[in-house]
């Protein structure tokens, strides 16, 4: 029933990238479906794509942290409190790897904090929305997780070799979080009736958002004209965010199932002859106005990142302190 494990997804014919002004060798690369390293040449426009997609993403991992970590200190069992610790330790660690991944692209990470604490870079939508009970752990677990892996497994085959890696890695702890989100849910949903009621609170505030996560449409008549054809091209994205939405909700449904949950769209009907479920429109009138700062605890999130790296700067001057002390010896040594 966990139909979003880590697997490796079809492979789909990409638009041929429009030759354009790129380095032959890096044309080469992309025509033979290989991977862009740091040292080859590249497009300024694939550099660019590739720092605002990886630290977007970095940035999602650790703002991701805060409302889980909202119930580490209220999670009903020792068990669970573990089990959510260890989670949050992975977000952080997703987030290490994605900053030393956008690394190789020649920025600074100290920048990349600084652009998301001015608003100048995004994080994902989802997380600024608020967890107001213990179900939210589960529905983060099961939707968020869930739609985080059908979007980022395809990234595991991103064409820029670093951020591919660096995928892997993330999309195994991912599985692993989604399944705890599930049990949490399935515990819930098989509980008492008010444990039940809390469980399907929780689904019916988080599935809208966990749709949003996918982005704006790119196809149909509602296409938003974003970067989706562009990322393509350059084998960054390998499927639309309209048909990571679709196989996201195909998966989820027979889950929810399972869960003995429903999903809050009366629309969401098996269509025999598309062969997927069909769902209502998405609001992305909402999706919009959470990313321009305007959801339920955007500032709130902020205000804490904010807090948080503030609070943090001695032990960065401490480190680069004792950097600096062992480059020195190293140096004297080496003299
Ligand atoms: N929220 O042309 P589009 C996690 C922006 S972490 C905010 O489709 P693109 C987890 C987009 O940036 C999950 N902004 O863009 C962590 C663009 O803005 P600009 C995070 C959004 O980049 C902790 C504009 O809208 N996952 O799972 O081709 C605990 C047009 O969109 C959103 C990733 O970051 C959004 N939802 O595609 C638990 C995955 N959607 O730059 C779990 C990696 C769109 O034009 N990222 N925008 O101003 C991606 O796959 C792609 O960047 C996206 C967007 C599919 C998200």
């Amino acid at each position: 029933m966990y139909g979003n494990d880590f697997t490796t997804p079809d492979a789909r014919p990409r638009p041929t990238p429009d030759a354009g002004d790129e380095p032959a060798t890096f044309r080469a690369i992309i025509g033979d479906d290989g991977r862009v390293e740091p040292r080859d040449e590249m497009p300024e426009g694939y550099r660019k794509t590739l720092v605002r997609q990886i630290a977007q993403h970095a940035h999602s991992e650790i703002i991701g942290m805060q409302p889980e970590g909202n119930w580490i200190s209220r999670a009903p069992s020792l068990r669970r409190k573990a089990i959510l610790m260890a989670k949050v330790q992975d977000e952080a660690g997703h987030g290490l790897y994605l900053y030393a991944a956008a690394e190789t692209l020649g920025v600074d990470r100290a920048d990349l904090l600084d652009a998301l604490h001015e608003g100048r870079q995004k994080y994902s939508s989802i997380f600024n929305y608020p967890t107001l009970t213990w179900a939210d752990v589960g529905a983060i677990g099961w939707l968020v997780d869930g739609a985080a892996i059908v979007n980022q497994v395809p990234l595991c085959r991103c064409s820029y070799g670093p951020y591919a890696r660096a995928m892997v890695r993330v999309c195994k702890e991912e599985s692993f979080h989604q399944r705890q989100g599930f049990e949490i849910l399935h515990t819930l949903s098989h509980g008492s009736a008010a444990q039940k009621a809390m469980a399907q609170d929780a689904v019916n505030r988080y599935w809208w958002p966990s749709l949003m996560m996918f982005g704006p449409a790119d196809s149909g008549a509602d296409d938003s004209r974003g970067h989706t054809a562009q990322s393509m091209a350059w084998g960054i994205k390998r499927f639309s965010n309209d048909d990571l939405r679709q196989r996201f909700v195909d998966m989820t449904v027979p889950q929810s199932e399972a869960l003995g949950l429903t999903l809050p769209d009366d629309a969401i009907a098996w269509n025999e002859e598309r062969g997927h479920y069909d769902f209502s429109p998405v609001d992305f009138t909402e999706l919009f106005e959470v990313i321009r700062g305007n959801g339920p605890c955007n500032a709130e999130r902020m205000a804490h990142r904010v807090g948080a790296h503030e609070d943090g700067a001695w032990v960065r001057e401490a480190a680069a302190a004792y950097a600096a002390k062992q480059q020195a010896r190293r140096e004297e040594g080496a003299a």
